[in-house]
This record gives structure tokens, sequence and C-alpha cells, in this order.
């Protein structure tokens, strides 16, 4: 994969805007976090980063967070010379945001999901990067492009967050040197642990507190899940990220070989998230038109909750 489409394609824009995937993550924040403050310091260039769903509290230490625009928000009749994927499996991902990257006059995509289908005209996709952080450090590295710490910080946090503070399959012996150049480039690991790992609201703790109370175990108790209403975050105080952990905690449990999340989002609409030991949960969820990696998988099923969790538990019996 040439590396130079990457310069070449920044260079020629006049006008750049950045997309991250819905309910938002620390790698694809922070990769987008990166790569606005690493096309300013090489480019000379702003551009505009654009959220769809609620950033997470931990997340606000990320460098210029409070820049980033809700997808709702964007003029949607503006042609961007050109939009950035960063971290999205699939398009849709995008939400109300989509319209406006199919709009622009080049697209570009970095990502790291397997099932992802090349959609820009640019792409930058590793399926065996443990991150969207990586691909994009790989990418500035190569180039010889300047990563100020700044970059480094937001750099580290995708990937501090999405191998679970380097303990998933996705850790390897590549991505730990990637890591230490980070801190070599200032990433701080202990502050930056500190906000993702040590700061959770009390909401977020007690929802999970409470998720954990009633989740449900089935199959020998291979298969561990939990069933989320509004009602249950009402309950709490609790807002809609703050379910995030919550599939990881019932995925820790010695038995567990796939846990999974249902969450309402409203009466025919429910949320996945899926996690597993063995088993590829990205084919479950992909029976749903969903999709993400091995381990560790998302869909949005268009029932409602309960009849969602009957056909959730009637997939996962055909991979068990
Ligand atoms: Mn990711």
């Amino acid at each position: 994969m040439g590396y130079e489409s990457f310069k070449d394609t920044i260079q020629k824009a006049g006008s750049i805007i950045i997309f991250s995937h819905v309910n938002p993550d620390g790698d694809t924040l922070g990769t987008m976090s990166a790569l606005h403050q690493a096309i300013k310091t090489n480019f000379n260039k702003d551009s505009i980063m654009v959220v769809s769903g609620i950033i997470p509290e931990i997340y606000h230490f990320l460098p210029s967070i409070n820049e980033m625009v809700s997808s709702k928000d964007l003029d949607k009749n503006v042609v961007y010379d050109l939009a950035i994927a960063v971290d999205i499996a699939a398009k849709d991902r995008m939400v109300d945001g989509l319209s406006v990257y199919e709009k622009a006059k080049v697209k570009m995509n970095i990502d790291h999901h397997k099932t992802n289908n090349d959609y820009g005209d640019v792409n930058f996709v590793k399926g065996d990067a443990s991150s969207a952080g990586e691909v994009l450090f790989d990418v500035l590295e190569d180039l010889n492009l300047k990563i100020d710490s700044e970059t480094a910080k937001a750099l580290y946090t995708a990937i501090l967050t999405d191998t679970g503070g380097f303990r998933f399959e996705n850790t390897k012996a590549t991505t730990l040197k990637k890591a230490s150049k980070m801190i070599e480039y200032g990433a701080n690991p202990a502050e930056i642990s500190r906000y993702c790992y040590e700061s959770k609201p009390k909401p977020m703790v007690l929802l999970q507190a409470n998720c954990l109370l009633n989740a449900k175990f089935i199959e020998d108790n291979k298969v561990a899940y939990v069933c989320i209403t509004n009602k249950d975050l009402e309950k709490f105080n609790a807002q809609n990220d703050h379910t995030e952990g919550i599939v990881e905690a019932l995925r820790r449990i010695n038995t567990t070989e796939i846990s999974f999340v249902l969450k309402e989002v409203d009466e025919n609409t429910t949320k996945a998230s899926l996690r597993s030991k063995t088993v590829d949960v990205s084919e479950i969820a992909s029976a749903f038109n969903g999709g993400g990696h091995t381990f560790a998988a998302g869909c949005t099923i268009h029932k409602p909750l309960n009849i969602a969790c009957d056909k959730m538990i009637e997939e996962i019996k055909k991979h068990l």
C-alpha cells in the first residue's frame, strides 16, 4: 500500500472533514483528534471533526475535543474537497454524516476492521492492525511526518482503548513498539490510563453493577447476556454511552464463551454488542447486517428488545 497518496490527497484539499463512527469510542475519537492535529502540524490546514452520538466523558481530555461538532448540526449541502472516515467498518456507521461524506470530491478511509470493503477513493485499511490509531501511526511514520505530543497522546489513547489496555488478541509486538514510540513522542501512559480507566462517572458504575446482577446465563453458562431498557438508564440517571464495558464484564466470567448486551434504542430498534473468547462473533453480527472483529462485534436489530433477544439467542446457538 502506497502511503504517498495520503500526503498528496491532503496537500490538494482546500477543505477537509473527518468523520468518526456512531457511539464514538477511544479509537475513533483518538484517531480523529490525532489526524486533525497531524494535518494542522504538517500541512498547516484546518479540518472539521464530526461525531455522531455522545462523546463519553472519559474522553474529554483528548486534544481538540471541544472543536468536534455533531453530525446533526452539519450543513448537508456543503461539498468538501476531502472527507476522511476513521475507524468506520461500514459507511452507514457515519449515520447522518454519510450524505456529506458521499458528496465530498475525494473520500478517504482509515480503518482496521476486517469487514471494511474499501469504500473510499483512497483506502488505508489494515485488518491486522490493533486500531485505526495504529494504521494512522503507520502512515505518519512511513511518510516521516511530525508526530507532536498532542498527536501522540491521541494515538496512544486509540491504541490503548482498542486493545483493552494492551490485553486483547490484537496486541502484537509491533503494537507495543508503536505505543512505545508514542511515549517517546510525548504521550503520558499513566495520565492517559487514569482518564480512560479510573474516571468512570458514578451512574455508569451503578448501571453496570445493576446489569451484572440481572445478567442471564444460558447454554451451560457459556452464554452470558443482559437486556437494557431505557428505564434502566433512567433509574441510574445514566446515558447511552454508560453501557460501555458491560459486555466485557460478562465475558470476564470464566465460563463465558460469548457475551452480549442488548440495548433498547426505541420500541422497534435494539442495539447489540457481542464479545467472545473463541467464537467468531463478527459472523453472528453479520447475520443482522452488522460487523466488527472476531471477538468483538455489533449490530442493530430492527425489532423490539424482547424479540431481538430471542433472535440473537437463536443465532448464537448456531455458532456454539
Ligand atoms: Mn477501532
